[in-house]
């Protein structure tokens, strides 16, 4: 059977589907993932993304760590594509209890999605570190050097960089979820970050269904894999 039959078939059999995705929901809405051929990985910079997005540069280099950062984590134009959309119309016909997202870009609400876990933050939040005041996405990007607030702290994005500590409160909602979840779908995401691998490793409900174009350490655990494009095999299921 072709994966878009496969995969509706599969979704009209479930009643509690749980999503569990990484940057490449997000590509075919023009945002590169870290590993893909055209990911940042692969693009030049002075350090590797993983170095720039760390606590420590943060600390040490503010400067570039906010000029990286505003270069290349706030594409606040990005649209949502079918699988964010697809996505969102499951939850709200009662079928899809949550979605677990490794991305920042924030663009499973602005699908429409209300349960989403963010394990790794949001773009769209950002805090003074002295006084805890909102900044918004747009407010960042407007920004030039280090992102100050009236009071004169550092505006710190609501992401979790490389070396800081998860949300305890995220990471248990969402085990929660995977835990109800009679379908987890795993979709756009190598699997090699923590705690992604975690996730699915210890998912001992229903079917476990992997859409990703390249291989992961998991695939071999998966019902179903599905070497595809997320977003172009979402557009042909019907809620
Ligand atoms: P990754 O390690 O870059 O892996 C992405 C995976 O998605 C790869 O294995 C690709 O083969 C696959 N892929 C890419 N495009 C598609 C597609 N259209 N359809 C199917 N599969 C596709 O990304 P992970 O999320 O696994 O890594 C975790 C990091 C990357 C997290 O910390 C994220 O915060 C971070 N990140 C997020 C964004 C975002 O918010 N959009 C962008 C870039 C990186």
């Amino acid at each position: 059977m072709e994966h878009a039959a496969l995969l509706q078939q599969l979704i009209d059999q479930s009643r509690h589907i749980v999503f569990f995705g990484g940057a490449g929901v997000s590509t075919e809405s023009g945002i590169p993932d870290f590993r893909s051929v055209d990911g940042l990985y692969h693009q030049k910079y002075d350090y590797p993304p993983e170095t720039m997005l760390s606590h420590d540069f943060f600390v040490r280099h503010p400067e570039e760590f906010f000029r990286f950062y505003r270069d290349k984590m706030l594409p606040l134009e990005a649209q949502p594509n079918g699988a964010h959309q697809k996505l969102a119309e499951l939850e709200q016909a009662g079928k899809l209890l949550a979605i677990i997202t490794q991305n920042i870009d924030g663009l499973h609400q602005k699908a429409g999605s209300k349960k989403v876990y963010e394990l790794h933050g949001s773009v769209h939040r950002n805090y003074c570190t002295l006084c805890g005041k909102f900044y918004d996405a747009e407010f960042m990007r407007s920004t030039q050097g280090i992102p100050r607030c009236n009071c004169g702290g550092i505006i710190k994005p609501d992401v979790v960089l490389y070396g800081e500590s998860l949300d305890s409160r995220v990471m248990a909602g969402a085990a929660q979820a995977i835990d109800r979840a009679d379908l987890l779908i795993v979709g756009g995401t190598s699997l090699v970050v923590y705690p992604a691998a975690g996730f699915v490793a210890n998912y001992r409900g229903g079917k476990l269904v992997l859409i990703n174009r390249d291989p992961t350490p998991y695939d071999n655990r998966a019902d179903y894999l599905f070497r595809d494009s997320i977003g172009k095999l979402f557009s042909q299921i019907r809620v």
